[in-house]
């Protein structure tokens, strides 16, 4: 029976059909949905701490504005993810405690600190470009509620890449400290940039099962290709050179070869040793527990609410 079961869901999935909440699913497939769907909720509300951390510091108005508008887009970003994860069986409360004990992932990238205005535009350019490439194919994702958050999630993306090129490309007009600031940011970011779209695929263990079910459409190393070939191209209108000495143009593969990747600084960092991850969770900590009393007010007001409805009703 249940044999039958998985050869109909694959034959929909192969078919191209969304799957949807009520719809027989895979214990595997849930479990790896909402372990991708979770990590990557925990990546966005995590991701607004290094950004937040500048909006004080914006340089102008316009700046200050624009990484508002990006900071208060990513707590969206969270909110649906959370909500396309809970189609799925789990409570919010649940993922949250996942995150704040440190026993659930976030995005590797958020463990690094942003020391200049130009992180901010690096950011932008760099992770929300890396992001791009990673979600865009997540809109055709088998899982209709996470295929749909990722339509609006990207759209959103674009635009925060579009904001932190635009940064990167005044400073590259600018004085020579400008110019120098801008190169540091780059050259700190890059790397893990690269590393962001995980293990290679020789030791990622999820790859073959998520793209057996259509969750993840392209491998790891596919996109990160795509990603330094694209790079490649934008660093040059920035007038910036990537960090990496054995980049170069490979005529017979198409694409852009690059250098060896510091796996071990991966791993570290995802493990929780990388130079932010304490002070990251921390301050998650920190905000949820300075909110207990706006969750404990809100639900307070539902149940009067509810009572004073149920009140009427009676009456
Ligand atoms: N960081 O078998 P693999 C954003 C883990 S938000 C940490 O290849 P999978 C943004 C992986 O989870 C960016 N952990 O896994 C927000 C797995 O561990 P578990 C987040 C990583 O799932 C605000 C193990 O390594 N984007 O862009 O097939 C501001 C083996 O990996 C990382 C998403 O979450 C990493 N970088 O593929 C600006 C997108 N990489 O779970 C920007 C959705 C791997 O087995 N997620 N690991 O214990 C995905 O597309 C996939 O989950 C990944 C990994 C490509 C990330």
């Amino acid at each position: 029976m249940e044999k039958n079961l998985e050869e109909i869901f694959q034959s929909r999935i192969d078919r191209e059909e969304k799957i949807e909440p009520k719809d027989w699913m895979p214990d595997d497939y849930r479990k790896t949905l909402i372990r991708q769907i979770s990590q990557h909720a925990h990546s966005e509300i995590v991701g607004m701490l290094p950004e937040g951390n500048w909006i004080t510091r914006a340089p102008t108005l316009k700046r200050k504005v624009g990484l508002m508008a990006k900071v208060q887009d990513e707590a969206g970003h969270g909110l649906y993810l959370y909500s396309a994860a809970e189609t799925l069986g789990v409570d919010r409360d649940t993922l949250f405690e996942q995150l704040h004990s440190g026993k659930a992932k976030y995005s590797s990238i958020f463990n690094y600190p942003t020391v200049t205005w130009a992180d901010i535009g690096a950011i932008g350019w760099l992770v929300d470009g890396a992001a791009i490439m990673n979600q865009v194919p997540l809109c055709r994702c088998s899982y209709g509620p996470y295929a749909r958050a990722m339509v609006r999630v990207c759209k959103e993306e674009s635009f925060h890449q579009r904001q932190g090129f635009e940064i990167l490309l005044s400073l590259s007009q600018g004085s020579e400290e400008q110019k120098r600031m801008l190169q540091s940011a780059v050259d700190r970011w890059w790397w893990p940039s690269v590393m962001m779209f995980g293990p290679s695929d020789d030791d990622s263990p999820n790859s073959a099962k998520s793209m057996k079910w259509k969750i993840k459409r392209f491998s790891n190393d596919d996109l990160r290709q795509k990603f330094v070939d694209v790079c490649y191209e934008q660093a040059k209108v920035l007038n910036v050179t990537l960090p990496d000495p054995d980049i170069k143009w490979n005529e017979e593969r198409g694409h852009y070869d690059f250098g060896l990747i510091d796996w071990e600084e991966f791993w570290q960092v995802i493990k929780g040793n990388g130079p932010c991850n304490k002070e990251r969770l921390a301050a998650r900590n920190k905000a949820w527990d300075e909110g207990a009393w706006v969750r404990e007010a809100a639900m307070a007001h539902a149940a009067k609410r509810k009572e004073r409805s149920n009140k009427k009703k009676v009456a």
